[in-house]
Parts: structure tokens; C-alpha cells; sequence
């Protein structure tokens, strides 16, 4: 047994050293050896990937189970795909040409990569947050029996040192430790440097503390199996060594074993004679970089001990560069090898010139058997391809509420209660999350219906004790409404990870979150991560705009459009009346699950405003696909109003007013910027490509004449719409809000913002004039 073992651990050390041989030899091979053509420096991090190969092989090749899932510390992204070489699963062609049009990415990406990538990362932080609210869907979807338990996997995420700064991650353990979050295994590569420098000494004294008051078990490796039997066995140098400061530590290993020498004969003196004399200076080296985070014997050990799903944290001493020439500089964070430097290492390692790629190159005849079938039995489970659900869940056809006055946020909340009522497979498939304003953005209908979800169940106090109230509060674990805490970044982590449940766990959600519209800039970078990865949710953005009146100027949206206007993977949707929402809150549930979908953000209001009468269905279509004439224009006619969301009144109402003196006048409802510009751009891609092909943009704007002026207007940036000028040349008058709001009536706010009748007809008359 203890021999099975022995070997194991040696296949490990081996796998270890090409991880860290391949790594390197990729990014070396993009930067120097590959002709990039355009000069461009290809960049790539080997010191930030020799610091976690032993790591990752301790991890892949013996820690991980067939449904755990892990999110890769991004610079490290090369060693995942060394591990997927080794594999058989990533091909020597991708990277070849690793950072190049197509090839393996310079960080790991779920979309673009063709291997298994449980997680994308780039941006620091997010990649370790989104596994704890991963792991909470897993218990979301085993509590609502759409997964066994047996199929339960555990979160792993694999942390720089400077990562731990990125305040999202505080946000996401305070929340994980509401909802008593498990199966996470969080293992922080303690380099101690960040990309500038070292990093502070004080700090990393209070990360375990940060983390074990809010339940996590925090594991640190400080110390090699060497190392720390040397340590124990001389107190005086343990307490010498512990005292280094990061700066200095790193300074030392960067300058190697004369330099140990000479800082314990100067700090230690004659005591530590008999020590220095049975190590010469290579075995100095050797020993004081004998860290937890290198030795496969203690990486093995700790795994091992950390069986059950109590939320892990692991603090893994490393040496950033481990193993190449820069080990320990503080400015090797995009350090890379020169051709002398890699060929050195190349000769250190037994790699054969021209045998740079053989993935078990250097491994002796003694050593293969173990090796290879570590890699065999590791296969299986790291090679897992997911099966997504997709397009199979009926979505059926919403109706739009009663009622003469409605605001749009009034109608989402009702809209939902009915889905509710009428139940079906989508309704139990939604599952909603909202950061503490949860009643406010109208969702209180639906959780009384479908109720709060905890793992435990937890009482509804207030109504035990028969408080009046409209709002249930009690929690069980088949609800449907995850409430978080104030922080925008969780919730959108939060949709980040329910919309890939049906791409991670095959079980598709439909994820409805909803946030002051904004708040949305609070946790942008986390919904940027959400689309990136391509998640399917439902962002609810209410109230918004100046139309929120009284509220005042800190809670007025204004650049949200904009925002929309730009992010790829999220459909930005602005309806003025219930209906339109009914229509987009349906295409939404389709495009969530459609292999080709999006997500979509609705921007909603609190302002009630009357009901238009429909003569027939034939406005739906183009409220889908972005706009559509509320009142005709005659052909050629020479003006429109332009208008989106909660002004519609004011844009009706100038039109009575105006039609008369400009004959033909027509109204446009913009339900979403965002699709009539994408329609337009990819329209003239196409026409650049050959192809006939118009948009829905240029079919709208062309019922008029080409000299036609356009007053736009919108309780957002007057950019959301003033572009339009642009499809068909034709002159804007942009009317919206460009300065922080304030609180006041609307009358008054309207007025003093020009997003009123008198604004609308006044820039109508001035582009009508004669120039
Ligand atoms: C949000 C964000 N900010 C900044 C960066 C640029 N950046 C990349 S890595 C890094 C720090 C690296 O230090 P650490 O996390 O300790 O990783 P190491 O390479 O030392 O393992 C920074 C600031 C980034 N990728 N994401
Ligand atoms: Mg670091």
C-alpha cells in the first residue's frame, strides 16, 4: 500500500516538472519562436505558472473528482493547457499557437478554448467568487431534485496572492456564509508578489481570520517536508526564517544559496556553524525553497485531509518563477526567459533540443509506467465534456396584464404572478435573486408564491406571530427565491453561475434578477464576467431614470442604455407599455434558452402611464426587434419624434399637439437601442461581405425623407438614441438627461431636464425651419 503510494507521489513530482516544463516552453515559443508579424509583444506569465504546477498536479492528477469543477488563476492558464497536452486533449497546433488568432487563449476562457474550461477568468477575483455561487446552485438544483446528490461536485478555485485584495471576494464569503456554503475548495498560491512588487507583509495575518469568522477552515502550507523537519530541528533558525519579510524572502530566493549563506552567518552568527557546515550552498537553495506549495507530499496530504464539505481555504506557500532563472524577483510577474535562459533550463530539465514538445520528454523508462497511469486514470474525469440543456424547455406565450394605467415595473411584477399562478415547467424553472430589494423592485408578488430558498428551512417569524404583513419571508428548500445582501457584484455573480447551470450541470434555470437600474454600475465588471461566459439570465433594472421623481439624483439612472449599447451578450430592452414587456419578458425566456440566445436587460419605470389601444398584433414584432411606428408617418414626411420608455406620454401628446402644422409627422417607439444598432452595424458587415441585407433600423427611418428631421428623446443619455441620425444621414435634435438628476415633481424635473411637450415641439420647429 505505502508503496502504491511512494510511486504516486513520485508520478506526481513528475508531472509536476513537465507542467512546469510546458508551460514555459509554450509561452516562450509564442514570444521567440513563432513569427508574430506584427511586431506586438505575445507576453505570457511563467513565473506566475511555475509557482502553481505542483499545485495543479497534485490537484488534477490526484485531488479531483469527476464533478468538481475548477476556476484556474488566469496567468496560470497555459499550465491548464500543458495538463490537457498531457492529456491528449489539447492539441500541440493550439499551443503552438497559444495567444494567437484561434489558438489556446492567454487566459482560461469557457467560449472560446477548446478544452474543458469550467470557469473563464481574466479579470482578478471574479473567478474565485463565482465558484461559491456555483456550488450554491449545485445545492439549489440537488434541493429541487434536478441533480442526486451522489453527481455533487466540489468548487475549486485557484487564487493569486494578490487576488485577495479584489474586494468582491470579502462580498461573495459574507454571503456564502449566509447561506452556510460548502464543497469549496479555495487554494492561494502564496507567492507573496503581486505585478509590481512583493506584496505587504501585514496583510496575510488577517486573510485567515477574514475567512474562518465567516466558517471557512483555513489550512495554511508554509512549509516542505524538508524544510520543516530542518525548521523543527533548529528553533533559532525557525524563528530566523519566520521573521523574513516578504520582500526579503523573495530578495533571497531570487539570489540563491550564497546569499542564504551569507545572511545566517551575519544574522545568526557562530550558532549557526554546525548548521551551514552540512549544507553547501546548492543544498541552502534547495532546502529554503522547500515551501508547502512545492512539496507533492504535503499538497497530497492536506487534499487528502480535507474530505468533507466544509469550505477550505488553503494557503499555499510558493515561490513565484519556482525553478527558472527569475525565482523570486520581484519585477518577474511578465518576465520571460530569453533563448540562452530556456535553453539552460531546457538542458537542466534532460528536454532534448527539438524534443520541446514531446509531452513525455525527459521521463526515464523507470518513471513512465507511473506516470502514464496517473494520466490514465486522471482522463476520465478531467476530460469530461459538459452536455448542455438547451431548447427544451416550453416557453409559453405571456399574456399582457389588464388595466388602463400601468408602469412597466407594476407589469413585470404581475406578469410574473400570473407565470407563477399558471405554474408549468417554466415557472418552476425561474429562479429569482435580488440584493436586498427584492420588494421594492416588485418581486414580493412572486416570492409569496414560490417562497425563499435555504437549504434549511427557516420561519417566518413575523407571521408565526401573526404580524401583519404583505410579504411571506419563510424559507424552505424548495423556494424559488434566492435573497442576497446589498452587493450588486454578488448578484450578478449570482446569475453569472445560475445562467450556466444548464451548461455546466445540463439543468437549465431561468435566472430573473433584479437591481436599482443604477446599481448596475456598482456591479458591472461581474455582469461584463456574467456575459463574457456567456450566462442566460434576466436582468430586471427598476426603477430608473429622473422619471423616479422624488427619490432624487443618487438613485436616477442615466448612462445604462449607453452601457447596454455596449456590452456583447446582454439585449437591451426599454419598454414603455405592458404589453411590449409581456412580448420581451417571453423572448427573453426564449433567448435564454435558445443554443444562440443572450441574456436581456429590461430597463423598467414606477411611472403609471395610460395604455395605448391596439388595432392589432403588428406592432410586436418590431418591439422585438427594437422599434416600431406608434403613429405611421406619411411616406416622405419630413419629421418624427423618437422616443423610448417612460416619456412615451410626453412624446404622444406632442405629437397630437404638432400634427397638424407638420403634416405626416410620425412617432417611433425605440424599445431597444441597442438591437436596432447592432441590426444596423451587422447589416453593413454583410453588404461589405457581398450580401443584400437591410436593417430594421434603415426599413424605420426610411419611411421618411431623407432630409427628414428626428427629435429623440429618452429619460437616459441623449446618446442612447441621437445615433439613429446617423443610419440614414438624417438631422437630430437629442433631447435627455445629460446632468445628475435631483428630487422634484415631474412636471418639474421634465421641465427643467427639457424632457417635456414644450422641449419636444420646440426642437421640432427648430429643425423644421428653413436653414
Ligand atoms: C481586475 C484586474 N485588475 C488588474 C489585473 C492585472 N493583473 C493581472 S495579475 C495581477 C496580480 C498578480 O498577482 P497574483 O494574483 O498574486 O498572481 P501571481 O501571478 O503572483 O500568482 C494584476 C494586478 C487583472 N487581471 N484584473
Ligand atoms: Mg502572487
Amino acid at each position: 500500500m505505502l508503496k502504491t503510494v511512494a510511486i504516486d507521489i513520485e508520478a506526481l513530482k513528475t508531472l509536476d516538472e513537465r507542467l512546469r516544463w510546458l508551460s514555459a516552453w509554450t509561452i516562450h515559443h509564442a514570444n521567440h519562436i513563432r513569427d508574430t508579424e506584427d511586431g506586438l509583444k505575445v507576453g505570457g506569465h511563467q513565473a506566475s505558472c511555475a509557482s502553481m504546477t505542483a499545485i495543479m498536479a497534485a490537484l488534477y492528477f490526484h485531488a479531483l473528482g469527476p464533478n468538481d469543477r475548477v476556476a484556474v488563476k488566469p496567468h496560470a492558464g497555459p499550465v491548464l493547457h500543458a495538463i490537457h497536452y498531457l492529456l491528449g486533449t489539447q492539441s500541440r497546433e493550439a499551443l503552438e499557437n497559444f495567444r494567437g488568432f484561434g489558438g489556446a487563449q492567454s487566459y482560461p476562457s469557457r467560449t472560446k478554448d477548446k478544452i474543458p474550461v469550467d470557469f473563464s477568468t481574466g479579470s482578478v477575483g471574479l473567478g474565485v467568487a463565482i465558484t461559491l455561487f456555483a456550488s450554491l446552485v449545485q445545492d439549489y438544483l440537488t434541493a429541487h431534485g434536478w441533480m442526486d446528490e451522489a453527481d455533487r461536485g466540489r468548487f475549486v478555485a485557484l487564487i493569486g496572492d494578490a487576488e485577495l485584495d479584489e474586494g468582491n471576494i470579502y462580498e461573495a464569503i459574507i454571503e456564502g456564509a449566509k447561506h452556510d456554503m460548502r464543497n469549496l475548495w479555495w487554494i492561494v498560491d502564496y507567492n507573496r508578489q503581486s505585478l509590481d512588487a512583493t506584496s505587504a507583509d501585514r496583510m496575510f495575518e488577517r486573510f485567515d481570520e477574514i475567512f474562518r469568522s465567516c466558517g471557512w477552515r483555513v489550512v495554511e502550507l508554509r512549509y516542505g517536508r524538508k524544510l520543516r523537519q530542518a525548521l523543527d530541528a533548529d528553533p533559532e533558525l525557525k524563528r530566523w526564517f519566520e521573521k523574513l519579510s516578504n520582500a526579503e524572502l523573495s530578495a533571497l530566493h531570487y539570489q540563491g544559496g550564497t546569499a542564504w549563506r551569507k545572511r545566517i552567518e551575519a544574522d545568526l552568527g557562530k550558532k549557526a556553524a554546525p548548521f551551514l557546515k552540512e549544507h553547501d550552498d546548492a543544498a541552502l537553495a534547495s532546502l529554503f525553497t522547500d515551501l508547502g506549495g512545492h512539496c507533492m507530499e504535503t499538497l497530497v496530504e492536506a487534499f487528502d485531509n480535507a474530505q468533507d464539505d466544509v469550505p477550505t481555504l488553503f494557503i499555499a506557500w510558493t515561490i513565484k518563477g519556482f525553478g527558472l532563472p527569475f525565482a523570486g524577483h520581484k519585477d518577474n510577474h511578465a518576465g520571460l526567459m530569453n533563448p540562452t535562459q530556456m535553453a539552460a533550463l531546457r538542458e537542466a530539465m534532460g528536454v532534448r533540443e527539438g524534443q520541446e514538445w514531446e509531452p513525455l520528454e525527459s521521463v526515464g523508462d523507470n518513471a513512465r509506467p507511473g506516470v502514464e497511469s496517473l494520466l490514465e486514470r486522471a482522463r476520465p474525469k478531467l476530460t469530461r465534456r459538459d452536455s448542455p440543456s438547451r431548447g427544451t424547455v416550453p416557453i409559453p406565450s405571456l399574456p399582457a396584464p389588464a388595466g388602463e394605467e400601468q408602469s412597466t415595473q407594476a407589469a413585470f411584477g404581475r406578469i410574473l404572478l400570473d407565470l407563477s399562478k399558471a405554474g408549468g415547467e417554466l415557472a418552476d424553472r425561474i429562479v429569482t435573486t435580488s440584493p436586498d430589494v427584492t420588494v421594492s423592485t416588485n418581486l414580493g408578488a412572486w416570492v409569496n408564491q414560490r417562497g425563499l430558498f435555504r437549504r434549511k428551512d427557516a420561519p417566518d417569524v413575523f407571521a408565526q406571530a401573526r404580524i401583519a404583513s404583505a410579504q411571506k419571508w419563510g424559507a424552505t428548500a424548495a423556494g424559488q427565491h434566492i435573497e442576497l445582501g446589498i452587493a450588486e457584484s454578488n448578484l450578478f455573480l449570482m446569475l453569472a453561475a445560475a445562467g450556466l447551470s444548464g451548461d455546466i450541470f445540463g439543468q437549465r434555470l431561468f435566472p430573473i434578477g433584479t437591481l436599482y437600474d443604477p446599481f448596475i454600475a456598482r456591479g458591472l465588471d461581474s455582469l461584463n464576467y456574467a456575459c463574457y461566459q456567456d450566462a442566460r439570465f434576466l436582468l430586471v433594472a427598476t426603477p430608473s431614470g429622473i422619471t423616479l421623481g422624488p427619490e432624487g439624483g443618487a438613485h436616477q439612472s442615466i448612462n445604462p442604455p449607453l452601457i447596454a449599447l455596449g456590452q456583447p451578450g446582454l439585449r437591451h430592452y426599454e419598454p414603455a407599455f405592458a404589453d411590449e414587456l409581456a412580448a420581451m419578458m417571453q423572448e427573453a425566456f426564449r433567448l435564454i434558452d435558445d443554443p444562440a440566445g443572450e441574456s436581456t436587460y429590461l430597463r423598467l419605470s414606477t411611472r403609471s402611464i395610460q395604455q395605448v389601444e391596439r388595432a392589432d398584433d403588428s406592432w410586436r414584432e418590431g418591439a422585438l426587434a427594437g422599434g416600431y411606428w406608434l403613429r405611421d408617418p406619411t411616406p416622405n414626411a419630413e419629421a418624427a419624434i423618437v422616443a423610448m420608455g417612460a416619456v412615451m406620454p410626453e412624446a404622444l401628446a406632442a405629437w397630437e399637439e404638432l400634427r397638424e402644422d407638420v403634416p405626416g409627422l410620425g412617432l417611433l417607439a425605440v424599445t431597444s437601442p441597442d438591437l436596432l444598432h447592432r441590426g444596423w452595424t451587422s447589416a453593413q458587415a454583410a453588404r461589405w461581405n457581398g450580401e443584400r441585407k437591410g436593417s430594421h433600423a434603415e426599413q424605420l427611418l426610411s419611411k421618411l425623407s431623407r432630409n427628414a428631421g428626428l427629435v429623440t428623446i429618452a429619460d437616459a443619455a441623449p446618446a442612447s438614441l441621437s445615433w439613429l441620425g446617423g443610419v440614414l444621414g438624417q438631422r437630430v435634435a437629442p433631447l435627455g438627461v445629460e446632468k445628475f438628476g435631483q428630487t422634484g415633481s415631474l412636471a418639474d424635473l421634465y421641465a427643467a431636464y427639457r424632457l417635456d411637450g414644450d422641449a419636444i415641439t420646440e426642437a421640432v420647429a427648430e429643425l423644421l425651419l428653413p436653414a
